[in-house]
């Protein structure tokens, strides 16, 4: 690589470090203060939508505790914190020409000079997945490229009543989940899929395309306003957040190494169609030929808006899969996941969700791959992990999260080598989230949180992941972030090979295979120095 900074234990002095939220997860109080419905509203009340049959009616309560929450903000020492703004709280009926909503834009307004009056900067997303109800009944939300205008409208207002305070913006969070899960799986709200078990309508086949296609274009025609009218006096950046976890193949085999590549294709190259086109200028091969004409294509016009649009690559990543090619599952790019190696060990320790195992390996990996193929500055804005059964815990014994410590431990050393080792320009890390929250189809069972919530009495407690990630960050970033610029321009984006998976078990702590310390650290060492090792060869570092 040609960036070789000097090793250090150190990360940049201006590095924004800090705890992810999103709207709906925490704020409750859906009818306050004239806020209109969200599609999430109703859909968490459908039966058999959330595991536990509860909604997002009350949260976290936090559009209540708001000020109690800035104030654990400056307890755990952030330097930033990622917040999303709910579409329907600013124009409750969502579209460009409905009326604005005065005490909506005051209550982030206050939230915004509550983070600055504490040193904190604020990270925006302007749409994590709550659209205002009006708008998918006026014209089925997404679908429609009705949506792009009113999308549009709506950044606008934002840049304009809170651009002055906000210099990080991001358009959308996770346009895969909204695409795939709400209009192709059907778990996410809208909820719809081909599946008339699940939905009396959709069609799986087409419609996430669609929905992916407008989410792309809503973004890119927000940022090149943003560019036009508010860039240079507010001086501020705008992207776009993707998920994306790293792909690895399963075992050498050629067709196991290919199955890796078109994983990433789909699930990040085109993470709901967005990142190829959007810095690379179109879709991935692999998805134009796995889609034919359901894909659809960008004009000339659109493709000259679409590519170059995100100023910096937005980054939520959980997790690692060992791919095998086959299967016809399109979301996955027909590539079937495991985190089962063919030793029979798992790739890392199970969470909660059945998606996500713990594997630092994978996340460095993953960085060092984006960067190399998109050349853009990477934020991080989610990182997290949720520790098995943490619901049915007692206090005392959530609080002891050791899993979830273990996951930081690992994905923080993964940060630094990525950026001192391996040269990969990272700007932030948001640990997701700052509290229990609601987690979506699965209701409250599954707890993210690095602060514990006890959602009958709403008090918070500080889990033992917390004070280890506060530690590190106080550790780690020397100082507090300069005044916010723009990222610097960077290189050309290049085709990237795959590195393969180790093939070796992660260590463990269960009760009945407990290691010893010596023999962990010697295991984490030699595993670390061969991933060095594989990592420098495919990326000729
Ligand atoms: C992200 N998956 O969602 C979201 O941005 C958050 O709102 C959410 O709470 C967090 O991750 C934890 O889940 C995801 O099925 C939802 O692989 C689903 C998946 C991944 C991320």
């Amino acid at each position: 690589m040609s960036v070789q900074p000097a090793q250090t234990d150190k990360l940049p002095s201006d590095f924004l470090w800090g705890f992810a939220t999103a709207s709906f997860q925490i704020e409750g109080s859906t009818t306050a203060d004239g806020r209109g419905k969200s599609w999430w509203d109703d859909f968490a009340k459908l039966p058999g939508k959330t595991l536990d049959g509860r909604d997002g009616d009350v949260a976290t309560d936090s559009y209540n505790r708001w000020e109690d929450d800035l104030d654990l903000l400056v307890s755990y020492g952030v330097n930033s914190y990622r917040f999303s703004i709910a579409w329907s709280r600013i124009i409750p009926l969502g579209g460009r020409n409905d009326p604005v909503n005065e005490a909506g834009i005051q209550w982030y307004s206050n939230l915004i000079d509550g983070l600055l009056k504490r040193g904190i900067t604020p990270f925006v997303t302007l749409y994590h997945w709550d659209l205002p109800q009006a708008l998918y009944d006026r014209y089925g939300g997404w679908l429609s490229r009705e949506i792009i205008e009113d999308y549009v409208n709506y950044a606008k207002i934002c840049f304009e009543r809170f651009g002055d305070r906000v210099k990080f913006w991001l358009t959308h969070n996770e346009p895969w989940c909204v695409s795939v899960l709400g209009h192709g799986r059907g778990v996410f709200a809208p909820g719809r899929s081909s599946d008339r078990t699940r939905s009396p309508e959709g069609d799986s086949s087409t419609e996430p395309w669609i929905v992916g296609h407008n989410l792309i274009l809503a973004h890119a025609y927000a940022c090149k306003l943003y560019r036009e009218q508010f860039k240079e006096s507010q001086d501020g950046t705008i992207g776009i957040t993707l998920n994306g976890d790293m792909a690895l193949p399963y075992d050498d085999s050629p067709e196991n190494i290919a199955a890796a590549q078109h994983a990433l294709d789909v699930a990040i190259g085109a993470t709901c169609l967005s990142q190829d086109p959007i810095y690379l200028g179109d879709y991935p091969e692999y998805m134009k030929d796995m889609l034919g004409d359901r894909l659809p294509r960008f004009t000339p016009e659109e493709h000259a808006v679409v590519l170059g649009s995100s100023e910096f690559y937005g980054m939520n990543t959980y997790t690692t899969n060992l791919c095998k090619a086959g299967g016809d599952d399109e979301f996955q790019g027909k590539v079937e996941y495991t985190f089962t190696r063919p030793d029979g060990t798992q790739l890392g320790t199970q969470a909660h969700c059945a998606w996500l195992q713990d594997y630092p390996e994978g996340f460095r990996a993953l960085l060092n791959y984006l960067y190399k193929r998109y050349s853009k500055p990477i934020y991080v804005t989610e990182n997290g992990f949720a520790v098995k059964d943490e619901n049915v815990m007692p206090l005392e014994q959530a609080l002891a999260d050791h899993d979830r410590v273990q996951y930081f431990k690992g994905n923080t050393a993964a940060i630094l080598a990525a950026v001192n080792e391996d040269g990969v320009d990272i700007r932030s890390y948001f640990a997701w989230s700052l509290l229990d929250n609601f987690e979506w189809a699965d209701g409250y069972v599954t707890r993210f949180g690095l602060t514990y919530v006890d959602y009958d009495t709403q008090k918070r407690y500080p889990k033992d992941s917390a004070k280890f990630v506060t530690q590190w960050f106080k550790e780690h970033v020397t100082s507090a972030p300069e005044p916010l610029k723009a990222p610097e321009p960077t290189k050309e984006p290049q085709h990237v090979e795959l590195p393969k998976a180790d093939g070796e078990a992660a260590p463990t702590d269960s009760a009945t295979s407990s290691p010893t310390v010596e023999t962990k650290k010697k295991t984490k060492r030699a595993r670390f120095a061969r991933f060095t090792a594989y990592i420098s060869t495919f990326l000729g570092i």
